[in-house]
């Protein structure tokens, strides 16, 4: 274990550590746990002024989670965390999640280990001395011989280029950049640009509170309600003293939850018994729709159009106004974009203080000092929320842009595909590990059972090249290549490649289009244990060298 010290040394650094993580979310504090708990001397750098990751900041109004199973949205390793920790609801809401971590990092005695309000500036890789070089804001510079970036896949805030932004006057706020200080929209006008996850749960909740609210929406989402509900205490019961089955259950699910996935196909019924199921699925509410209905809704155009037209039939049903209607209605395959939930969402356009305006036909020119001027006319407003998403699961770690062996930067590396092995390692970067990396189940898995199983995977290789007198491990370009194949395998046999989403990274101008969500749920983590099982196939292995790390400490 190298331990921390407080001298300068041969490579200017102060401090020296085994492991640099970057993040303080759901992957960087069980990391931080799992490594330590291996005798692993730990640094944790975050740029907020709490832990929570993605959590800290995203805190708009409405913000909950949308995961299949809400309850079981959780850390999975410790039965005395599932004894002490209840949620209130089914899809518990961001208040809830952050006193979640908080409380893990309380009583894992986390805290000492994690520096807040620090951005790591810049890491690179020391070739010789097999270490990385880290540069914090805080003007520290510190080595470690892993650097393991947990930075969250929704974590860099995707600002548009929408010109006039910068002069709007009234108060404009980003929804993954929400303030801490409450934000009061009573007797404002506020205009909300974005109708993804974050917009739709944020739109009935600000309709409630503002004078007036006008919704900018550039492409309609199919949404399903939440039907959030008080968790049932039987269920809680039964799940804590069930722990180990339900445990083993989360980690065979290819969601990573108890949830039931169905396994028959839309064509297997009548169409008057799809229409019952999916009205049955509907009033359940949540993601039985969408996964409880019927296998090939993600992989047949056909089997989607049904659901689809189900959904636009709820849309007519619901809102009063055919013609606001008609601007809400979706015409993508179902499912392929963030499937949204909602608490009311389409019921808001019947509120006498919502209007809709649809940029398809009334493109927005510009933002000016006292509202937003689309083609049609002037929208007066107070308040801007731009709930206009991220540069996901890439985004983060380009802008980290860590230098890798004989300097290459990751955004270089990445200009036009977003390549790793096992969505966790990069040829050309060393010792470097991605936490729900591009190529990883991440957000279309149970992210924190992802992260324990990631970070459990990490914790396994350092132990292996420790016991072998290692210095450092790095992906062969081929393996790259033969992991990006499977990847894009799994995805194609899906609709998910065939729809402008952030998942193929289409919502940000200029960016590759590349799916970068491996599908295979359990198969995945099988995948990563053969690897290991195999003396880490796929990489190649570094003898230590113990001169050169020692001068360098
Ligand atoms: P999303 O799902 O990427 O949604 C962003 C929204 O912003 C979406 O409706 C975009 O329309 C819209 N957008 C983006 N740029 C513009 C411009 N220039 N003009 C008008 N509208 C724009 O991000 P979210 O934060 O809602 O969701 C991420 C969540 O997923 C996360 O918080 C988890 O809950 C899961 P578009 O569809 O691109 O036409």
């Amino acid at each position: 274990m190298t331990t921390r010290d407080q001298q300068p040394h041969g490579n200017g650094a102060v401090g020296h550590y085994d492991a640099v993580i970057i993040g303080a979310g759901f992957g960087g504090l069980y990391a931080l746990h799992h490594l330590r708990a291996m005798g692993l001397a730990v640094r944790v750098y975050d740029g907020a002024a709490g832990v929570g990751g993605t959590w800290w900041w995203n805190r708009y109004p409405g913000a909950r989670v949308d995961f299949p199973g809400g309850p079981f949205y959780r850390y999975t390793f410790s039965e005395e965390l599932v004894r002490e920790w209840d949620w209130a609801e089914t899809q518990p809401d961001q208040p809830s999640v952050l006193a979640y971590l908080e409380y893990v990092a309380d009583r894992l005695d986390l805290r000492r280990d994690i520096q807040l309000g620090t951005w790591v500036h810049d890491a690179c890789y020391d070739e010789k001395a097999q270490r990385w070089l880290v540069e914090t804001s805080a003007g520290a510079r510190v080595s470690a011989q892993f650097l393991i970036c947990a930075v969250g896949t929704l974590s860099a805030a995707h600002t548009p280029d929408i010109p006039g932004l910068d002069d709007f006057a009234g108060e404009c706020y980003h929804t993954g950049r929400w303030p801490q200080a409450p934000v009061s929209f009573a007797g404002k006008r506020v205009g909300v640009i974005g109708t993804g996850s974050s917009g739709v749960q944020a739109i009935p909740e600000i309709a409630r509170a503002a004078a007036h609210l006008t919704v900018f929406q550039r492409t309609p989402q199919y949404s399903i309600p939440a039907r959030n509900r008080p968790l049932d205490p039987e269920v809680v019961r039964q799940a804590r003293e069930n722990w180990a089955a339900i445990r083993a259950q989360m980690n065979a699910s290819p969601l990573g939850a108890p949830f039931e996935v169905s396994e028959r196909s839309a064509f297997a019924d009548t169409p008057e018994q799809r229409q019952a199921l999916y009205e049955e699925l509907w009033q359940k509410g949540g993601f039985h729709l969408l996964f409880g209905s019927y296998a090939d809704i993600l992989t047949d155009k056909e089997a989607n159009r049904t659901v689809a037209d189900f959904v636009r039939g709820k849309i007519r049903e619901i809102v009063r106004d055919p013609e606001t209607a008609e601007k809400l209605m979706p015409n993508y395959y179902l499912g392929t974009k963030r499937q949204l939930l909602d608490n009311g969402y389409y019921e808001t356009f019947n509120r006498d203080n919502v209007t809709l305006v649809d940029l398809r036909t009334d493109p927005i020119q510009e933002i000016t000092p006292t509202g937003v001027r689309t083609a049609k006319g002037e929208h007066p407003l107070d308040m801007l929320v731009l709930a206009t998403g991220f540069d996901a699961i890439s985004g983060a770690l380009k802008r980290l842009n860590p230098k890798g062996r004989g300097g290459v930067c990751l955004a270089e590396k990445w200009r036009t595909r977003f390549d790793t092995y096992l969505g966790m390692t990069i040829a050309d970067f060393p010792n470097l590990f991605l936490i729900h990396g591009p190529g990883s189940p991440s957000v279309l898995f149970n992210m924190p059972l992802g992260a324990e199983l990631e970070s459990a995977w990490i914790g396994d290789c350092v132990r292996y090249l420790r016991e072998r007198g290692l210095g450092a491990i790095e992906p062969t370009p081929d393996a790259e290549k033969n992991w990006d194949r499977e990847v894009a395998e799994l995805a194609n046999a899906t609709l998910y490649p065939l729809t402008d989403s952030w998942y193929t990274g289409a919502n940000i101008p200029g960016k590759p289009r590349q799916f970068c969500v491996h599908l295979g749920g359990p198969l995945y983590f099988q995948r990563l244990a053969e690897v290991a099982a195999q003396g880490y196939e796929g990489f190649v292995l570094e003898e230590e060298r113990r001169a050169q790390v020692a001068a360098a400490l």
